[in-house]
C-alpha cells in the first residue's frame, strides 16, 4: 500500500476519544499526540495519520463531521485605560480542526 499523504490534525481534547474510535473502525492507523496551543496555552490534541489519495476525501469528512468549533474565554495582556497591562478575557472560537495535509516522500514499515 502507498501512503501518499500525512494528515495532522490538531483538535479539541474533547473530540479525540470518539474520533479515534470512528477512524480506527474505519481502517486507519492512527497516532495520537498531546499537545499544547500557543495562543491558549492549553492541552489539545493532534493526530498524525499516513493515507492514501484515495482516502483522504473520507478522512477529512470524518474529521469535519465529528469535531465541532467551541467558544472559549482567553486571558490576554492588554493595555488598559491607567496604562497598565492587565489580563483581558478575550473570547476566541477554537476550531473543530486545524488540518495539514503533506506529501508523504517515502514511507517504510518495518
Ligand atoms: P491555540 O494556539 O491555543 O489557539 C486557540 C484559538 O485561539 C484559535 O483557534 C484562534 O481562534 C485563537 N487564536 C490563536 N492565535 C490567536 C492570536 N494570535 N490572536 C487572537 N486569537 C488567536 P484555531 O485557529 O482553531 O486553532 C486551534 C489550535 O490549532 C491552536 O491552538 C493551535 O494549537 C493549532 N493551530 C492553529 N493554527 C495553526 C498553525 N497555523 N500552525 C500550527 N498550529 C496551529
Amino acid at each position: 500500500m502507498t501512503l501518499d499523504k500525512l494528515v495532522m490534525a490538531i483538535i479539541q481534547d474533547e473530540d479525540a476519544s470518539y474520533l479515534m474510535d470512528v477512524l480506527s473502525t474505519k481502517g486507519f492507523s492512527i497516532t495520537k499526540l498531546a499537545s499544547t496551543g500557543g495562543f491558549l496555552r492549553s492541552g489539545n490534541t493532534t493526530f498524525i495519520c499516513g493515507v492514501t489519495d484515495g482516502r483522504l476525501p473520507e478522512f477529512v469528512e470524518v474529521i469535519e463531521k465529528k469535531c465541532q468549533s467551541r467558544k472559549q474565554i482567553a486571558s490576554v495582556n492588554a493595555m488598559s485605560e491607567n496604562e497598565s497591562f492587565a489580563p483581558q478575557p478575550v473570547e476566541v472560537t477554537v476550531g473543530g480542526a486545524n488540518i495539514f495535509i503533506l506529501n508523504v516522500d517515502q514511507f517504510y514499515r518495518i
